[in-house]
């Protein structure tokens, strides 16, 4: 492994590239993969990534069925998730029938895991916690090193690699980039669990992209699952579900590498200058609608 000469290629001066507790933040232009391909190469790194697809939602007369985003993630991921690494993608849904069976590269493997279906679609959303808790202690822990937690309803449209990799990962929320604090939708009553008082919070986090090592993901979704559990008590939930009790967590317990919004992105809000790639996108949602 030869280390590069020229640093010059690996540099941003237009985007904050370090946190104030100097965890990079990543971005194209910070960092040299075949450096960090050797480096995870040798330690013969597997990395997880958990899908969720259960139930319908319905929605004005529509209802869709979250099993169809299965397929494109899966393709878009072979092509572009972790390519040359041993990878595992766990599939949790309610309708294991619906789930094709899927061509897939040499070290890389499919996992259907059998879940319950909640009523709600907020219990659908947040009840994901409380599963990847009980896998991360019963299987995860055995079988791959670290865990990407990922919305099912995307694609990926550009390489996400080994880069994203630490103990403890968060992406920047895409729609919240160069917000100021006061506005960051986090949940706002001193009731809840969730709660950050308006002075407080470094970065609005996405609930639908997050990761780390299996300890580091049990602790987070076993601190979120525990919370919710607590304000279901007290009659409350947060405003923005999952989501609020995740950045109530990283407030505390500060991610280790922050993703930039290249790695969660809507075509709906353009292209700015900022934006070099655009690694893993929303999937238009009506687009995939299915009449009832
Ligand atoms: C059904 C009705 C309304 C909303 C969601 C669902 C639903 C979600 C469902 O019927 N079946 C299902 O498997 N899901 C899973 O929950 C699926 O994996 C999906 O990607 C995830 C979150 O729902 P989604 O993607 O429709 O909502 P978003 O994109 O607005 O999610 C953001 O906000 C959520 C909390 O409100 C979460 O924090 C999520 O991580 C965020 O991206
Ligand atoms: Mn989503």
């Amino acid at each position: 492994m030869s280390v590069i000469t020229s640093f010059s290629s690996h540099r941003r001066t237009d985007v904050l590239v370090l946190t104030p507790w100097l965890a990079p933040i990543v971005w194209n232009d910070t960092y040299n993969l075949a450096v960090l391909n050797a480096q995870f190469h040798q330690r013969n790194v597997c990395v997880g990534i958990t899908i969720f697809a259960t139930k319908k939602r319905k929605m004005k007369g529509n209802s869709r069925i979250y099993t169809v985003f299965v397929p494109t993630f899966i393709e878009t991921g072979e092509k572009y998730f972790m390519v040359g690494h041993k990878v595992n993608y766990y599939v949790f849904t309610d309708r294991v029938s619906d789930i094709p069976i899927m061509e897939m590269a040499e070290g890389r493997q499919m996992r259907v895991l059998r879940v319950p279906t909640y009523q709600r679609w907020q219990d659908v959303s947040m009840r994901r916690m409380e599963m990847l808790r009980d896998y991360s202690h019963q299987r995860f822990r055995g079988e791959v090193d670290y865990l990407v937690c990922v919305d099912v309803d995307m694609r990926f449209s550009d390489e996400v690699g080994v880069e994203i990799l630490s103990d403890l990962f968060g992406t920047l929320h895409p729609g919240m980039y160069g917000a100021k604090r006061e506005h960051y939708t986090y949940e706002r009553n001193p009731q809840s669990e969730a709660y950050i008082p308006f002075d407080e919070g470094d970065f609005y986090y996405a609930g639908g992209y997050f990761g780390g090592n299996i300890e580091e993901i049990y602790k987070l979704t076993n601190f979120c699952h525990d919370a919710m559990m607590a304000d279901k008590d007290k009659n409350i939930e947060a405003v923005w579900h999952d989501e609020s009790y995740l950045n109530k967590y990283f407030l505390y317990h500060k991610p280790t590498k922050v993703l930039s919004p290249e790695y969660l992105w809507y075509n709906g809000f353009g292209t700015p200058a900022f934006l070099r790639r655009k690694r893993f996108l929303a999937v238009w949602k009506n687009h995939q609608e299915i009449r009832n």
